[in-house]
């Protein structure tokens, strides 16, 4: 039986999150890396690697100029993907929140993915996206909002960490202002560069990465599967 899974992928700007579609574009297809970046999947074109053609994904122009060092998102797009046993995962990518100094409660982005995201008839999963090298997160204005305008979301919460391993995060678990059980680590380089700029020390490190990443990513999609799929409609009559 098909089943379908639509999951919001929220974070600062910068924290990844188009970059973890792209690490979750190569699990579904089930891409090998074998240290060629053009022979990666690529849902969502990068500042070095074009966007992998014939998948159905929404095409965006270009989103970065000169001065950026990568590309912006600044729409909410979804990236779907139908696996071999077919599982349909609907991937939302958001425009980035600004960061801990910066962003208020009556920010104007998070109000566009909200709506965006009550736009969608049900959700299975929220991702939120932290870079984890950093000292500090948006979160804490983030998450009142959440919890007022999709309240049965806060129990399908999932953290992923990027930027960092386990051992090099920066920033505490017990500091984020939402208790989740499902906390990740990602270190996604992969599509920065084109592959020929590797020397073999960086080529091997980025293959040892990659399967790490995967069987992260392995995890992750079992807990999207098993995740209650709220439906927007039913929990607004509440
Ligand atoms: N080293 C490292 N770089 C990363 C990681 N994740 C993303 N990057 C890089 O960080 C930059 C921003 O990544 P994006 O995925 O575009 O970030 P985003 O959250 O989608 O940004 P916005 O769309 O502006 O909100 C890019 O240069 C990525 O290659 C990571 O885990 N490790
Ligand atoms: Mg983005």
């Amino acid at each position: 039986m098909e089943q379908r899974h639509n999951i919001v992928i929220i974070g600062e700007a910068g924290s990844g999150k188009s970059t973890f579609i792209n690490m979750c574009a190569n699990y579904l297809c089930n891409t090998k890396f074998d240290g060629n970046t053009s022979n990666l999947t690529i849902a969502i074109s990068t500042k070095h690697l074009p966007q992998t053609t014939n998948m159905g994904f929404p095409i965006l122009a270009s989103q970065y100029s000169n001065n950026d060092s990568y590309c912006k998102t600044t729409s909410c797009n979804i990236y779907s993907f139908t696996t071999s046993d077919k599982q349909v995962f609907n991937l939302m990518d958001t425009p980035g929140l600004p960061d801990a100094k910066t962003i208020n409660s009556t920010d104007k982005t998070l109000d566009t993915i909200l709506s965006a995201v009550k736009n969608l008839s049900y959700i299975s999963a929220i991702v939120l996206v932290i870079n984890g090298s950093l000292h500090a997160t948006a979160l804490s204005q983030v998450i009142p909002r959440i919890k007022t305008d999709l309240p049965s979301h806060i129990n399908n919460m999932v953290v992923v960490f990027t930027n960092c391993s386990f051992e090099t995060r920066n920033i505490e678990i017990a500091s984020l202002p939402f208790s989740t059980r499902i906390v990740l680590h990602m270190n996604n380089y992969y599509f920065n560069a084109n592959s020929n700029t590797w020397d073999k020390y960086g080529l091997n490190a980025r293959k040892k990465q990659w399967n790490e990443s995967m069987s992260v990513l392995k995890m992750l999609f079992k807990e999207f599967q098993r995740l209650h799929t709220y439906n927007i409609t039913d929990f607004e009559k509440i």
